[in-house]
């Protein structure tokens, strides 16, 4: 059986099939039905968060965002993470800026924003990638400072805690992905979080072609989850807690083999935050390892183990942006060149871990 990066996260069969057992009943499967309704207010427990709207995806869910707040001009976003982020940006007929970022965390450099805003600045998008929070304090006080939007790509940062606090709840609002990859899912699916609760009626409108009662008032698209994705988001709920802490065990058994190893940096766990153990990210130094990652790559391929180069090219070195916006970024460039993903998933075991590992140590 070959190992790849990740495996969904799944209820059982039967649990599933009970959940939607009254779809057959009500004939209601989409248009923000029963079962839309009643995961956005468990999200928002369980999230921490005052709103949340629920979306298709979670890539729709930043545009809409963006849309939401109308901007315009320049947004200082990562140029480390997957092309939906500045896609999203872009989409919305917004400049992205790329800042670079710190090579502790892989998350926007705070001490690097200010001297990237100019008067076109509307906004920041930083992403707290592989579920790796920015330091969400200092880059808080430079959008205040500013004036600036603060919406987060949260997409890898579900059911983690900073302080205590829901990371959703920092900026002005956050957009989580429920991608069948992501620690929890809707099979395709996402979310805002956010504070404003004016956003509410306008990001409905937004989801559902700008219909506002019998007129039509923005020109929104069609982004709703339907029934069965929010009952397959009720059942993944409810097993969250126990998801999360089998993703823990792999976490810390690829910490255990492979901490201390010259030539390795390991994701950090970061001070005062409850993690989700999201992904399993291991930069390798090729001079001092004494091999590129590509060939480590390589080497897990030729043994059936499927790790990813999450997140490579940068997003400014992809063909599509190459060349066009703003923002020296050395360090992201040189992250991605040498970051490799190792599979991380809740129902990887121990001996799973072992056997990885094995291969990379060349045991
Ligand atoms: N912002 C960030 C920072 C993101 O990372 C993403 C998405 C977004 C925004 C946008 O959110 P969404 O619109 O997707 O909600 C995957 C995902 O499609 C994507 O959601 C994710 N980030 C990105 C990092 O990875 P691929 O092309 O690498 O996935 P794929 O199909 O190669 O699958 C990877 C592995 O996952 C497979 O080898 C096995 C496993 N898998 C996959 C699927 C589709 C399953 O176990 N079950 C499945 O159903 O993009």
């Amino acid at each position: 059986m070959p190992i790849l990066v990740t495996r969904s996260s799944m209820p059982s069969f039967e649990e599933y099939c009970e959940e939607i057992r009254e779809l057959w009943d009500s004939h209601w499967l989409t248009n923000m039905g029963e079962k839309h309704q009643q995961l956005e207010k468990a999200l928002e427990a369980y999230l921490g968060v005052q709103n949340v709207s629920l979306l298709t995806n979670g890539h729709l869910a930043l545009e809409n965002i963006l849309e939401a707040y109308d901007l315009h001009g320049e947004i200082i976003t990562s140029p480390f993470t997957f092309a939906s982020t500045t896609h999203a940006i872009v989409r919305c007929g917004c400049t992205p800026v790329f800042c670079d970022i710190d090579p502790g965390t892989f998350t926007m450099d705070p001490a690097k924003i200010e001297a990237l805003i100019t008067e076109k600045t509307a906004a920041i998008v930083p992403v707290h990638v592989y579920g790796s929070i920015c330091d969400v304090d200092a880059i808080g006080a430079v959008a205040q400072k500013h004036g600036l939007k603060l919406v987060y790509d949260a997409a890898h940062a579900f059911g983690v805690k900073y302080r205590g606090k829901g990371i959703g709840s920092f900026g002005d609002a956050s957009m989580f992905s429920f991608h069948a990859t992501k620690v929890f899912n809707t099979i395709e699916g996402g979310a805002i979080a956010f504070h404003d609760e004016s956003l509410r009626e306008p990001l409905h409108e937004l989801k559902n072609f700008g219909l506002h009662g019998e007129d039509v008032t923005a020109y929104g698209g069609n982004a709703k989850m339907d029934e069965f994705r929010a009952a397959m988001g009720i059942c993944n709920l409810r097993n969250i807690e126990q998801c999360i802490a089998a993703r823990g065990q792999a976490f810390a058994r690829y910490h255990e083999r492979l901490s201390g190893v010259p030539g390795l940096t390991l994701i950090k766990e970061q001070q005062d935050v409850t993690p989700n153990y999201a992904y399993y990210p291991v930069l390798i130094d090729p001079e001092t390892f004494g091999e590129d990652r590509d060939s480590v790559f390589d080497r897990l391929k030729a043994q059936d183990i499927y790790a990813r180069k999450y997140f490579y090219p940068a997003i400014n070195e992809m063909a599509c942006y190459q060349g066009q916006f703003r923002g020296e970024t050395p360090i992201a460039a040189r992250i991605s060149r040498n970051i490799l993903t190792l599979p991380m998933y809740a129902e990887l075991t121990p001996e799973t871990v072992d056997t990885i590992c094995d291969v990379i140590l060349r045991k």
